[in-house]
């Protein structure tokens, strides 16, 4: 419990609201966390492994209509509808006490209401935000254990000032018909409920973090991004970072958490965040990065010892795993953990499995939850208070065809158009999309931004003025496909050829061509030495088709007409210069 008359104040409001049985006050100590688990087995919601190859690891099972973010039911009830703008779904404030509220009446009878208190944000950081989230799941409470810092630091941070994020979360009946995460950017506050997924109910991460957090930027003059933060340090020690918005499920996790290649001796990356960067202008007049998060929720299939040792290292103790296989064991299997599958499994709904099966044994959007201290690479700044400088700044996504492996923009704004004209092929992060087709996601915030994304543009406009020490900002694609459908880049570790390229850049080192699109690298400037790829490949990557891209801007330009006058003048100034370009 609290001084703060203002958080007791709501809590009382809340629990008037959904009438636990209890309510319980999280106060973040190991102890707690120890019994929390543990009454989490007693309930048989968490399957213990094997203690001796996952030491302090479980598995849980969510509901299976529950598996992965609702952009569907995800709104922002901004006030006036303008506000939220075209890319959001919408509902008035009144609108959501109507259809919403009525889901927490009684909720929480027979169940206990737990009051997590945290901070996204290093403790004491200047830039650190408190959250509240009272929730009746206690796996998302432990959730919230390893993604922020949780409890009693919270409340010392927080005293009795006002300025904390309220966030409101119920399992309710866990009907798909009853499911909703509502934001409410002028009063800071978070409704979920009917799911206990991830994105939609660790409310620190997406809706904290990203969707309140971002208006809160607009208006305080600093950015909320969707972004990993990675260290790069070259042989001679010279240390660069780097920030990069990919959409979800394309690759900010490995990337973050990259390994060079044994041809590129001496490079060393370091690790600060892999999904949500806050960026403020340092008195040097540079963008200084912090990672608000203090655990990684990452995408399960696909990581395995040759492709992301770092996450597997992370994941190997004290480690959440939701909707993986479970082995004969007592341990965890996904597609690609290894190469061939153990023979039997239990698969993600508890059925049993057999190698071979047409069937998937974890789903495609399984998650690990592991503690950002367990990775092995984690930077040693990655709690600095004031964060890291960033040099560089990339947008990528997941594009089969047509945008190259790696390119430079001309300018702060070139890149902001960039950013803003980004399309990826849909994963399985989110339900209710197609998986693999094509969508503008700007800057990897379409799910994400809390308000007009026009303004949001004008916002990156603006931050562009405030500085002439502003990061570069780069594309890269690691996931063109060739004519049988095989990726041809190879990715993850060999991912830092790119970056040291990058970085070089940043520093005026590296060549590149000058191409209608932007600075791109040939063949040559580019580490290859110990790059298991055919050259003419390579430079099919590199090349710039610019009949396939007038296409491509008369696409993004129609897609900004959605954004009406909000569309900054800025960019359309940018537009203009890359089609004269084109032409
Ligand atoms: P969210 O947690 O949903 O935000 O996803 P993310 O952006 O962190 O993506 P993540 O790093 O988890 O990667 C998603 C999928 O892309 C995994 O299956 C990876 O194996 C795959 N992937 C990541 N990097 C690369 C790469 O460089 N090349 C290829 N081919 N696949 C990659
Ligand atoms: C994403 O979907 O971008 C994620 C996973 O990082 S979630 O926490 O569900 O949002
Ligand atoms: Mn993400």
């Amino acid at each position: 419990m609290t001084s703060n008359k203002l958080v007791m104040d709501w809590v009382d409001s809340v629990a008037q609201i959904t009438q636990p049985d209890e309510i319980y006050w999280w106060n973040g100590s190991d102890e707690e966390y120890e019994r929390m688990c543990a009454e989490m087995v007693k309930r048989k919601e968490f399957i213990p492994l094997n203690k001796k190859n996952w030491p302090g690891c479980y598995l849980y099972r969510s509901d299976p209509t529950d598996v992965a973010r609702t952009e569907k039911v995800t709104y922002i009830c901004s006030e006036r509808q303008e506000d939220a703008g075209p890319t959001n779904n919408w509902l008035s404030p009144a609108d959501a006490e109507k259809q919403i509220l009525p889901w927490y009446r009684g909720a929480m009878k027979g169940r206990t209401m737990y009051v997590v208190p945290y901070i996204m944000g290093p403790v004491g950081g200047a830039s650190s935000k408190v959250g509240f989230e009272i929730t009746d799941s206690l796996y998302v409470a432990l959730n919230m254990r390893i993604m922020t810092r949780s409890g009693r630091v919270a409340l010392d941070q927080l005293g009795d000032s006002d300025d904390f994020v309220k966030g409101m979360h119920s399992l309710g009946d866990l009907k798909p018909e009853h499911r909703a995460v509502a934001h409410f950017p002028e009063r800071k506050e978070i409704w979920s409920v009917g799911t206990g997924y991830g994105g939609n109910a660790l409310l620190g991460k997406k809706c904290h973090a990203l969707r309140i957090a971002s208006a809160q930027a607009r208006d305080e003059g600093w950015l909320a991004e969707h972004m990993l933060i990675l260290g790069l340090e070259s042989p001679e020690g010279d240390l660069h970072y780097i920030a990069a918005a990919f959409p979800s499920g394309c690759g900010k996790t490995n990337l973050a958490m990259l390994i060079p290649p044994e041809s590129m001796p001496g490079w060393k990356a370091w690790t600060v965040g892999d999904d949500i960067a806050w960026m403020r202008f340092g008195e040097d007049g540079r963008l200084w990065a912090i990672n608000p998060e203090a655990g990684f929720f990452g995408i399960a299939p696909g990581t395995g010892e040759d492709t992301n040792q770092n996450a597997i290292l992370s994941v190997k103790s004290n480690s959440f795993f939701t909707n993986v296989a479970l082995t004969e064991d007592g341990g965890v299997w996904w597609e690609g953990l290894t190469k061939e599958a153990p023979a039997t499994l239990t698969d993600w709904l508890g059925r049993p499995w057999k190698r071979g099966s047409s069937e998937k044994a974890a789903h495609p959007n399984s998650r690990f939850t592991a503690p950002a201290k367990n990775c092995p690479s984690i930077s040693p700044h990655w709690e600095d208070p004031q964060g890291v400088p960033i040099s560089a700044i990339l947008f990528g996504g997941r594009r089969s065809h047509l945008t190259p492996l790696a390119l430079e923009t001309f300018s702060w704004n070139h890149g902001v158009l960039m950013g803003a004209s980004a399309g990826s092929e849909t994963t399985a992060a989110a339900t209710d999309n197609k998986m693999g087709t094509l969508r503008h996601d700007p800057m990897a915030m379409l799910p994400f931004c809390g308000y007009h994304m026009g303004d949001y543009f004008k916002h990156w406009i603006e931050i562009g003025k405030r500085s002439d020490n502003l990061p570069k900002i780069f594309s890269v694609n690691w996931f063109r496909l060739d004519e049988n459908g095989k990726f041809i880049w190879p990715g993850f570790g060999e991912n830092m050829r790119v970056l040291k390229w990058i970085v070089e850049r940043c520093k005026g080192r590296a060549g590149a061509k000058t191409t209608p699109i932007g600075y791109i690298p040939a063949a040559k400037d580019l580490h290859t030495s110990g790059l298991n790829m055919d050259i003419t490949k390579l430079e099919g990557i590199l090349d710039v088709d610019k009949n396939l891209w007038r296409e491509e801007i008369k696409g993004a330009e129609e897609y900004f007409k959605t954004f009406e006058d909000k569309f900054p003048q800025d960019l359309t100034q940018e537009l203009n210069d890359l089609k004269k370009r084109l032409s």
